[in-house]
């Protein structure tokens, strides 16, 4: 087998959003000692790696992804000392920890940036990236992430800084090598704790186009794509950052990053490299988003997902490596999304569980995925705290967009949809705090939540449990070669993975419908796992999932 072994290869992610895990001091805001708390329940489940959101100081403008001091944990998340507990306590049970970090910008309140801000001429001035206006204009028509123009005028230099996020979160200039100098520094001083690696968000859009030219394009998308992702200097400077950083320990990183195509994914990746070991790639993650992002949908299909799973994989072949997920912080909870959250949520939710574990990649599993987390249904505006949707909000209703429709959108696509408390048990506020959430918790903990699972032996709990198992001693699950089966039927997703002396074969129905499906030798395989009792014929229930051996 030409694929290289390695630690993060046959090992799973668990993505821990520090505010919502679990609160330990009664303020509604979860925190690191929460999370300690947790960590048998975690060993338990069976994952390895736990990708931990950012807990850095931050005025949480964007809950932690603005970073005002990258040396120190903010204090509504506890301790450094609470910090290297938690660290010692996955130590302690084997598991692994990797931070997420976050280099394309820092909050506006990081004193770089408070000292950038002060004068033309102050040292850290080109820190981040000023420009003069255009006759009383921004610089030029880029347009923020989460809405309106990227750029912000302050009076204090008669400038323009860029802010590709929001206006809290100022981008850093990588073209300064001293800048530079410091990020690597800050990653030196995290990895010298012991933590196993990082989770770089955005890092796709370091390097900015000198020109910042003014963009043609027809959607938000195709903005990124062209104009801020995959710049002239980001692959020199994330070899660079290999080079004076990485090389030097046995760690994993994993970068994140819209416009990151299957074009240009091997030039991240790619064994020769000396970049990044793998990348959570968003092209399925964006499908639905038309010209003007989430909250402006555009139908697509199981197709869609299909072939952007068989082109990426085509596209590593086995020089590069992908991290696998269907959701994560940032899209709405992958039963509602992909399954059926109301008809067949224990069934959609097994079936897509079946397929995180089962592509080949690493997997990661979002926190509450394991027990299928819905997304929530709001029902006034000041429910909502996400930023992105607040802007938006804003914005359209701006435009004449009435409430009740923007809440809809809101319900659906918003990420407030994965950021409502985990659903621990059946008591006030979901046993995740003794008192009011920073955000509600979705009035269906009653139902769902992490006691009622474990009580269950069907619960989609233990079908995270199993595949986990069936995962950690199979080899064509972790390195083997992945292959699409034709079916005749489109609801049917049908692959195998295999290895030198294992062969498995797994069978999708992603459809609230029976479905058939088609493979030559089927009674010769043997049923390892699946989400109905009886499933012996070629006939799938609705989200049907079987994994086989043949
Ligand atoms: O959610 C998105 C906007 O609709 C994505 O485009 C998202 O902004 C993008 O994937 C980058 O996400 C990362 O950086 C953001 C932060 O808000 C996200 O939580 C983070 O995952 C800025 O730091
Ligand atoms: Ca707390």
């Amino acid at each position: 087998m030409l694929v290289q072994k390695k630690w993060w290869k046959e090992e799973v992610i668990y993505q821990i959003y520090p505010r919502s895990f679990q609160d330990s001091n009664g303020d509604g805001i979860g925190d690191i000692p929460g999370i300690i708390s947790r960590l048998d329940y975690l060993k338990d489940l069976g994952v390895d790696i736990i990708w931990l959101g950012p807990v850095y100081k931050t005025p949480n403008d964007d809950n932690g992804y603005d970073i005002s001091n990258y040396y120190e944990i903010e204090p509504e998340f506890g301790t450094m000392d609470d910090f290297d507990h938690f660290l010692k306590g996955l130590k302690e049970r084997g598991m692994r920890l990797v931070m997420d970090i976050v280099l394309n910008h820092s909050s506006d309140e990081h004193e770089w940036f408070e000292q950038s801000r002060e004068s033309k001429d102050n040292a850290f001035r080109d820190y981040y990236i000023w420009k003069e206006g255009n006759d009383g204009l921004p610089p030029n028509n880029w347009l923020s992430f989460f809405g309106g123009s990227a750029w912000e005028y302050d009076q204090q230099t008669d400038e323009y800084y860029l802010h590709l996020f929001t206006k809290k979160q100022p981008d850093l200039n990588w073209e300064n090598p001293e800048l530079r100098r410091k990020l690597y520094d800050i990653m030196l001083f995290w990895l010298d704790k012991g933590i196993d690696g990082f989770r770089m968000d955005v890092i796709s859009l370091i390097s900015k186009r000198q020109d910042f030219a003014y963009a043609n394009f027809k959607s938000f998308g195709q903005l990124v794509e062209t104009t801020y992702a995959n710049g002239p200097r980001v692959h020199e400077f994330i070899q660079e950052m290999y080079a004076k950083v990485l090389a030097r320990y046995d760690v994993m990183t994993v970068g994140e990053g819209p416009g990151i195509t299957k074009d240009v994914g091997l030039d991240y990746v790619g064994a020769d490299r000396a970049e990044l070991n793998m990348i959570f790639h968003l092209e399925h993650m964006f499908l639905g988003f038309g010209p003007r992002g989430r909250f402006d949908p555009v139908p697509y299909n199981w197709d869609d997902i299909k072939m952007i799973i068989r082109d990426w994989d085509d596209a590593m072949g086995e020089q590069g490596w992908i991290s696998v997920f269907l959701d994560n912080h940032d899209f709405p909870r992958m039963v509602s999304r992909f399954g059926n959250d109301h008809t067949f949520r224990i069934e959609s939710a097994k079936m897509l569980a079946m397929m995180v574990l089962t592509l080949k990649g690493t997997p990661c599993i979002y926190q509450g995925s394991e027990i299928a987390m819905t997304n929530v249904q709001f029902n006034s505006i000041d429910q909502f705290r996400d930023i992105e949707t607040i802007n938006f909000y804003k914005e359209f209703s701006g435009e004449g967009m009435s409430d009740q429709e923007f809440i809809e959108l809101a319900n659906q696509y918003g990420r407030d949809n994965v950021r409502t408390p985990m659903q621990w048990d059946a008591t006030a506020h979901g046993g995740f705090s003794s008192s009011d959430p920073w955000i509600a918790v979705n009035p269906n903990f009653r139902e769902i939540n992490v006691l009622n699972a474990k009580e269950d032996p069907d619960s989609v709990y233990y079908f995270y449990k199993a595949l986990l198992e069936i995962r950690k001693k199979s080899t064509a699950l972790k390195y083997g070669k992945w292959q699409e089966l034709n079916q005749s039927d489109s609801n049917v997703y049908v692959y195998t993975r295999e290895a030198e002396n294992e062969k498995l074969l797994i069978v999708l129905n992603h459809s609230d419908n029976l479905a058939m499906f088609e493979y030559s030798a089927i009674e010769q395989c043997q049923i390892l796992l699946s989400n109905y009792k009886n499933s012996d014929s070629r006939q799938l229930k609705a989200w049907e999932c079987r994994l086989y051996r043949i």
